[in-house]
């Protein structure tokens, strides 16, 4: 189940997203959009504080403290209840476009009736926004961009909802099973996931489906047999329990596992043998009988496949890969040494240096990089004095950790040329420099990136593509000559962990692995909370079918520092 932490967050955001339908003060705007953040990163769980514990948390006055203090009686804030009751639901239908503001959608409501996604469409089809004001022929292909991407996302949800609630689930059902697991394309770490997949064994399952079907969060019993049960969550996640017998365990996980396209071309295997492979086992075509079916290996083994990684089983190659005995060795969590991106409350982190680093060295990391963002970025206010003020207390704090090398980094903005915030002079004071694109996000990126590669002083691009799952697409750029760029001058591709971005997506990491590109999966945390995220970009950088030597931060820092020098 989501933390209370994350509903509250949700909660002030659509309290934000709502004033701001109905013309609220703009700075009351901001501190509920702040409090939100504040709230989605605070390690306690804040169902269990008071008022006066509350207001202690950055960004929390009394008047939001008590919505929350709201929240913890009532499950809910009334505020926004009351809101949701004077916006019709088409406008907040709109807004869910990427790109498209609350006002605009009041806007399109107000002027032309336009209450859905699909009379949108319709209406940019018949040119009826042409004349309105504040539209042009600019914003309708941003328009339909936009929609395209909300498509794309439809009824998925990012891999971080689907895990807490999968997590929540396999350990309360658990204890009444022999075994049990998630399935599907959350065990195979996909980015979004359409519906979790959980598998357990047990000799009768009537006990299992009756605990399932009446968990405190679910809403609707889809379906409900022996075999298996389908139900909806408050999320409006679908949720599949299946149980299956001890023995046919390996056949089942394997089975439920998919892809469908990785079955397939298993199964293809298994009939060229006389065999036949389902969820029940692999048995001989001739008599029938059962060859094995208790674990994936054995199933894998008298196909004569090594073991496939559940990342890999998309039928991209892993099959072929695995008859040859010839899969990578995939870069794991343990192989991490330290993370090479994160944020202060210097500039939009939540958490002090002190805090952060305290956590980084909990972790049990070799080296960690702060990286805070540069002043191009303009309402981080950044200055030459607060970068090397916050230097000379990272060179106090490491007296505080032998065992953990802190590296003073920095997060640069890629302008519309290609240039960076600071000359080499200010940029050759940082161990570590990631670049990253935080605007002009609709034009074509290819020579930006390439530029900031050939910047001696960039060590890593970080979240290339500055995708947005679910609402902001990738940016436009010739990947290959990306890629190039970056094998040629030695700069590192991130593999973002935050999972709304989780950038390098897997398919362009597979292309730049190709070009000898390097990565480095990082956690971008702006709180202590985000740290742990890099468990998703594992999932992804795995998905990528990278190995610990195509991961920069996997390496011994003496390496690590050879490459940070960029042939310097
Ligand atoms: P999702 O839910 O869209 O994120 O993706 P999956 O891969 O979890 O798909 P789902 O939930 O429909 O099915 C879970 C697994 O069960 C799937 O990966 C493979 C297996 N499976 C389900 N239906 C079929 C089928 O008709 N044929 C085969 N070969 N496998 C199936
Ligand atoms: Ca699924
Ligand atoms: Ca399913
Ligand atoms: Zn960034």
């Amino acid at each position: 189940m989501a933390r209370a932490n994350d509903e509250v967050a949700e909660l002030l955001q659509e309290l934000a997203d709502l004033l701001s339908i109905t013309g609220g003060e703009g700075f009351k705007i901001r501190a509920y959009e702040k409090a939100a953040k504040a709230i989605a990163g605070h390690p306690e769980d804040v169902s269990t504080l008071s008022l006066t514990a509350l207001k202690k948390i950055p960004n929390i006055g009394d008047a939001i403290a008590k919505k929350i203090v709201d929240y913890n009686e009532t499950g809910t804030i009334r505020q926004v209840e009351a809101l949701r009751t004077q916006i019709p639901a088409g406008v907040r239908a709109l807004t869910e476009i990427p790109g498209l503001g609350p006002r605009k959608a009041l806007q399109l409501h107000q002027d032309l009736g336009i209450a859905s996604v699909d009379e949108l469409v319709a209406a940019i089809g018949e040119g009826r926004l042409r004349d309105l004001k504040g539209f042009g022929a600019k914003s309708e292909e941003n328009l339909l961009r936009g929609i395209a991407v909300l498509r794309e996302s439809g009824g998925r949800v990012l891999i971080d909802t689907a895990t807490e609630l999968a997590e929540e689930i396999v350990a309360t059902l658990s204890p009444l099973a022999l075994r049990c697991t998630c399935a599907g394309s959350l065990r195979r770490g996909k980015e979004t996931i359409g519906d979790i997949d959980i598998l357990a064994a047990a000799p009768s399952s009537t006990e299992l489906m009756e605990t399932f079907a009446t968990l405190p969060f679910v809403t609707e019993v889809i379906a409900r047999g022996e075999k298996k049960t389908s139900v909806r969550t408050t999320k409006g996640l679908q949720v599949d329990l299946r149980v299956v017998p001890l023995d046919s365990w390996g056949a089942a996980l394997q089975y439920f596992t998919g892809s469908k396209e990785h079955n397939v071309a298993v199964r293809e295997i298994a009939v060229r043998a006389g065999l036949k492979l389902s969820e029940y086992g692999l048995f001989d075509t001739g008599t029938d009988e059962l060859v094995v079916s208790s674990t994936e290996e054995e199933v894998y083994a008298r196909l004569g496949l090594s073991w496939v990684p559940p990342t890999l089983r998309e039928d991209a190659g892993e099959v072929q890969a695995a008859l040859r005995g010839e899969l990578p060795r995939l870069v794991q969590l343990e192989d991490l040494r330290g993370d090479l991106h994160s944020h202060t409350d210097l500039t939009d982190g939540i958490a002090s240096l002190e805090e952060m680093v305290a956590a980084a060295a909990a972790l049990g990391y070799a080296y960690y990089a702060i990286t805070d963002h540069a002043p191009d970025l303009v309402m981080q206010r950044m200055t030459d004095e607060k970068m090397l003020a916050q230097r000379a207390q990272i060179q106090a704090l490491q007296a505080s950790y032998p065992d953990l090398v802190l590296l003073h980094g920095t997060e640069l903005n890629i302008d519309a040329d290609g240039r960076v915030d600071w000359d080499g002079d200010f940029l050759s004071g940082f161990d570590v420099c990631v670049a990253s694109i935080h605007s002009y996000f609709t034009e074509d990126a290819t020579a930006r990136l390439i530029a900031a590669c050939e910047n001696p002083h960039v060590n890593i691009i970080g979240h290339p593509t500055a995708r947005r799952i679910g609402s902001r697409p990738q940016v436009e750029a010739d990947w290959d000559e990306v890629f190039k760029a970056c094998a040629r001058t030695g700069t590192a591709l991130e593999v973002d962990s935050f999972p709304s971005r989780l950038d390098l997506p897997d398919s362009l990491i597979r292309r730049a692995l190709r070009h000898g590109v390097k990565f480095s999966i990082d956690s971008d945390a702006h709180a202590i909370v985000h740290m742990k995220n890099l468990r998703y970009g594992m999932c992804t950088a795995q998905r990528g079918w990278l190995t610990p030597d195509d991961v920069i931060n996997t390496w011994p820092l003496d390496r690590l520092r050879e490459f940070l020098r960029k042939g310097r």
